[in-house]
């Protein structure tokens, strides 16, 4: 039984802003002497947000090959795994931003096998604000209709209800947008936020005190459309190890994730979130790429700083065929090769969908 250590999911679709929210969190929790450990969760096993978190010197240890709730048993082997070692106050668990029932399988499993106390766990829900106001207008989100599926069911089930990026929307839009979203989920707690700094992250850390901020009901889900969703979904995860010929390898890596994203765009492929960690082991910096970035910053920061290697991890989750987004990565391998200018060198590949969620546990009862 873990008895006072608090214990926040954190759910959402992809790059609705999770783990921005949960590292700036940590940072404003660790300067005030807490402890805090973070777990985080994919389907693939080579994660940007895992390295990131740790880059960013926050205890993290990952559930990898399956959502939370797929793998029960991963997820309550590294809570234990962050209680023994780090013994934190708070505990963030980041689930996959495809994954959804968390209630049922997540929450439900913690308070039945008595591993967390019911007032010292919380749900929240991420969306991006702009996304938010799509599906709320009854616009055309970018997706597949099994994929705004899983986006609602998140929202569905969600305690704390963030509206996040709102400082990407200008004031009356916002202003619209959160009496929509309260007519529309009268019982749920909204909470406008931006998430980019520990100061800024202050509004959701204080709703986190508050207890029971979770939906207490389980959904009533369809696993045949959310599993639909999932596998419409293409997962492309690579590391790349770039070497300077006569081409600097962060010039060369600029390039690419340049050409990258425009066969994407001129694929028309809906991106959930295109990720990319660089790091020359002194540096490091997290591009991404989300639906509603019109105009994305994709620049490496200082490009004269960066040393002469540099490890690109790659986490593309997208709405295509695994083929479509793996072809996509090779050609611009292949279109940017040249031995002269850059040693490239792939590490680990893998592109694949989401496999059928088939939760470990399901406490369904209302
Ligand atoms: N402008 C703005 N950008 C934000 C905010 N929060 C997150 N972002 C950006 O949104 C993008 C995605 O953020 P992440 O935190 O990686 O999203 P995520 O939900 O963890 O994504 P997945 O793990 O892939 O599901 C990044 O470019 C962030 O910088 C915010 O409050 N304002
Ligand atoms: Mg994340």
């Amino acid at each position: 039984m873990i008895n006072t250590m608090k214990i926040h999911l954190v759910s959402g679709f992809l790059g609705s802003g999770k783990t921005t929210a949960i590292i700036s969190a940590s940072k404003a929790l660790m300067a005030q002497g807490q402890k805090v450990g973070v777990i985080t969760n994919d389907q693939g096993k080579y994660l940007v947000d895992t390295h990131f978190m740790r880059l960013n010197d926050i205890p993290a240890v990952e559930v990898n090959g399956g959502c939370f709730c797929c793998n029960y048993g991963d997820f309550n082997q590294s809570l234990e795994q962050i209680t023994q070692e780090i013994k934190p106050d708070v505990v963030f668990a980041e689930s996959v931003g495809s994954c959804a029932d968390i209630v049922a399988t997540v929450v439900k499993p913690l308070m039945e096998f008595k591993t967390a106390h019911e007032e010292d766990t919380t749900l929240t829900t991420f969306t991006d604000a702009r996304l938010l106001k799509i599906y709320l207008e009854g616009g055309d989100l970018p997706f597949q209709d099994n994929v705004i599926y899983i986006f609602e069911q998140q929202i569905q089930e969600a305690g704390i209800l963030v509206v996040n990026k709102v400082d990407l929307l200008a004031d009356d839009v916002l202003g619209d947008l959160l009496d929509r979203t309260a007519q529309r989920f009268p019982e749920k707690q909204v909470l406008p936020l931006v998430s980019l700094t520990s100061e800024s992250i202050i509004p959701w850390l204080e709703s986190l005190q508050n207890t029971l901020q979770y939906a207490s009901a389980p959904l009533k889900i369809s696993y045949k459309i959310y599993g639909s969703g999932e596998q419409e979904l293409a997962w492309y995860d690579a590391r790349l190890r770039v070497e300077t010929g006569s081409k600097p390898a962060v010039a060369w890596v600029q390039d690419f994730l340049g050409m990258v994203v425009q066969q994407i765009s001129e694929q028309s492929i809906p991106v959930g979130h295109l990720k990319f960690l660089l790091s020359d082991g002194v540096h490091h910096q997290k591009i991404s790429l989300v639906s509603g970035d019109d105009n994305p910053d994709l620049m490496i920061d200082q490009p004269e700083m960066w040393g002469p290697t540099i490890e690109l991890t790659v986490n593309a989750r997208v709405e295509c065929s695994q083929e479509q987004i793996r072809q996509i990565f090779q050609n611009c391998l292949a279109e940017s090769f040249d031995a002269n200018k850059v040693k490239v060198t792939v590490l680990t590949e893998e592109a694949f969908h989401p496999g059928f969620p088939n939760p470990t546990y399901r406490f369904a009862k209302i």
